[in-house]
């Protein structure tokens, strides 16, 4: 399904004029700041975030899944999804394959779609936190930390296969997470799981182009209850740092313990020039895989405050970092969750862009306490949703959305062509 770009010219001209006067109020209340509206729009305008293709399914929990039909069944259809989202607003123009469950069987006809709907492939992600169905050796007691020397291989050479994959479609990035790790004290003897790891992870770098980044995610627990191999960004900055300047650290924001200062660990590893992406999503309790910006807005907001005060300032230079979203959805229509999360990304971007960065640092040499935190909040209670619709109108794209998506009944359509049963794959 292909979406007319005369359907959202439609909707943008029904809502324009309401779009206008909110669009001049803070226009205005920014210039008289001294901030620049138009730099603000253009840079919302170039952000992108990658869309990974097992997000375009319902997801469940253990207790059971409700999927709403209409899903997508294959590569095809995926990137078909990932198309509507980009069209409705400009700024998903990127997928995230796993493998295996996404490997073309054409890799220039699934290139060529990717390409008709503007979409590049982002990074690919391996999977050895399952068994396949054609697979003789088990992951149950890990993969690239297994004891089995065999088990470790499969997995080396299943990341290395990830890789290939990626490289025929112009990927330039591999993600790693790792379900390893013990649920009982004793099962595993730590010293000996992490160097292991060390060994097959310096032997998938090894098999990385040299235009080719490597992020290595960390996780606290699950599916592992008593350790992790890698299971907080310290562990993932030393293997890191170990592997290799093509090595990087992937902040999964649900991947933390509660109340952990993730905007702390930012600081920390953007400051070390070793931060390479992000997983979006919220979470009231650990990894809930909630819509962004859902439960803590303002956490996401002074996340990005560390990153725009990176990316403006001392990180410069380094390479541009991964943006993705990684959250799965049991009770809402996965489209309009990724929609509304791609949505909640921007606005905490935006938000950190009208930040009085000097009087902040002045305040902060100052100690001067509350007047830091009323700069903060200050930016954070803007209401810059209207240059966020600006861009997407810019560009063609809806200025809402989530409504456009509603009003032409797109879920519907998609269950009279994929059938109200099907369930995507990749889960
Ligand atoms: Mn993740």
């Amino acid at each position: 399904m292909r979406l007319k770009s005369s359907l959202i010219s439609e909707h943008n001209a029904k809502l324009s004029s309401l779009h206008q006067k909110k669009l001049e109020y803070i226009s205005g209340q920014l210039d008289q700041s001294g901030f620049n509206p138009e730099g603000i729009i253009q840079k919302i305008s170039d952000f992108q975030v990658a869309i990974p293709s097992w997000a375009l399914g319902t997801g469940g929990t253990r207790f059971g899944r409700f999927p709403s039909g209409g899903e997508p069944r294959n590569l095809e259809e995926k990137i078909e999804d990932v198309g509507l989202l980009h069209a409705l607003n400009k700024s998903s123009g990127a997928i995230s394959l796993h493998i295996p469950w996404d490997i073309p069987e054409d890799y220039i006809k699934i290139s060529n779609l990717a390409k008709s709907f503007g979409l590049k492939f982002d990074a690919v992600n391996s999977n050895t936190f399952q068994d396949q169905s054609d697979q003789e050796l088990s992951y149950k007691f890990g993969s690239l930390a297994h004891t089995d020397a065999n088990i470790r291989q499969l997995a080396i050479d299943h990341n290395k296969g990830v890789i290939d994959h990626g490289i025929k479609l112009g990927s330039r990035s591999l993600t790693v997470w790792l379900a390893d790790g013990s649920n009982f004290p004793g099962q595993q003897n730590f010293r000996k799981a992490l160097s292991r790891t060390l060994d097959s992870l310096r032997s998938i770098y090894d098999h990385l182009p040299d235009d080719w980044q490597m992020f290595v995610e960390y996780k606290p627990f699950e599916p592992n209850f008593y350790s992790t191999v890698i299971p907080d960004w310290g562990t993932s900055f030393l293997l890191s740092s170990k592997l290799g300047h093509k090595a990087y650290c992937l902040v999964d924001l649900g991947h933390h313990l509660p109340n952990t200062n993730i905007e702390q660990v930012v600081a920390t590893l953007m400051g070390e020039h070793k931060l390479g992406g992000f997983h979006f999503n919220d979470s009231k309790f650990a990894d809930d895989d909630l819509t962004v910006g859902a439960i803590k807005p303002y956490q996401l907001f002074l996340i990005f405050n560390e990153l725009v005060y990176g990316m403006e300032g001392a990180n410069k230079d380094d390479a541009p970092l991964a943006w993705m979203i990684d959250v799965s959805h049991n009770v809402k229509d996965p489209l309009e969750d990724l929609l509304q999360s791609v949505e909640a990304i921007k606005l905490a971007y935006a938000q950190a862009l009208v930040i009085d960065r000097d009087k902040l640092e002045e305040t902060r040499e100052n100690n001067d306490v509350a007047r830091a935190q009323e700069i903060l909040q200050d930016a954070f209670r803007t209401d810059l949703r209207p240059l966020i619709a600006e861009a997407r109108i810019r560009n063609d794209a809806a200025q809402d959305p989530l409504l456009l998506f509603r009003d032409l009944k797109m879920r519907d359509q998609l269950r009279k062509e994929r059938g109200s049963g099907s369930v995507a794959t990749g889960l």
